[in-house]
């Protein structure tokens, strides 16, 4: 058994949803938050066989979009340094990342 953890921006959660459903493929979703840009993301648990592991990663795939998003650096020094001015930057976000690990054991009591 393997599982699957997509971290997807919440646009794209609903679509991914009904994807999986739609493949028998049973997934856990997460409320999660990414480290740089601090916003509001979704990361899907997906525990399955093997063989159903390719067909999980094209539906991700097919799900997931890459948007641009605008974020504010922060001054190093914080907000007391007056003269330091920031401007937003964008960032390119997704589609979605993905990691792939190995179950030891699955067991449902
Ligand atoms: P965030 O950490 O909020 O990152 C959002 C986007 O900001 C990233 O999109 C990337 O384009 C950019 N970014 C992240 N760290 C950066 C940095 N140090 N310098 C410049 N740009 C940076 P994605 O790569 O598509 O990542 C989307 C979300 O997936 C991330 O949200 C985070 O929640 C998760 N993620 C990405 N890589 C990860 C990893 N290696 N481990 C765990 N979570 C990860």
């Amino acid at each position: 058994m393997q599982l699957i953890f997509a971290i997807v921006q919440d646009k794209d959660v609903a679509r991914l949803s009904d994807r999986l459903v739609k493949a028998g493929i049973r997934a856990t979703k997460l409320p999660s938050t990414g480290g740089f840009l601090r916003a509001g993301n979704t990361t899907f648990m997906i525990g399955l066989e093997e063989d159903k592991v390719e067909e999980a990663l094209s539906i991700i795939k097919q799900s997931c979009r890459a948007r641009e998003q605008l974020v504010t650096p922060l001054s190093p020094l914080g907000n007391q340094v007056e003269s330091y001015v920031s401007y937003p930057v964008s960032v390119q976000v997704g589609g979605a990342t993905v990691f792939v690990v190995p179950v030891d054991r699955f067991e449902q009591f």
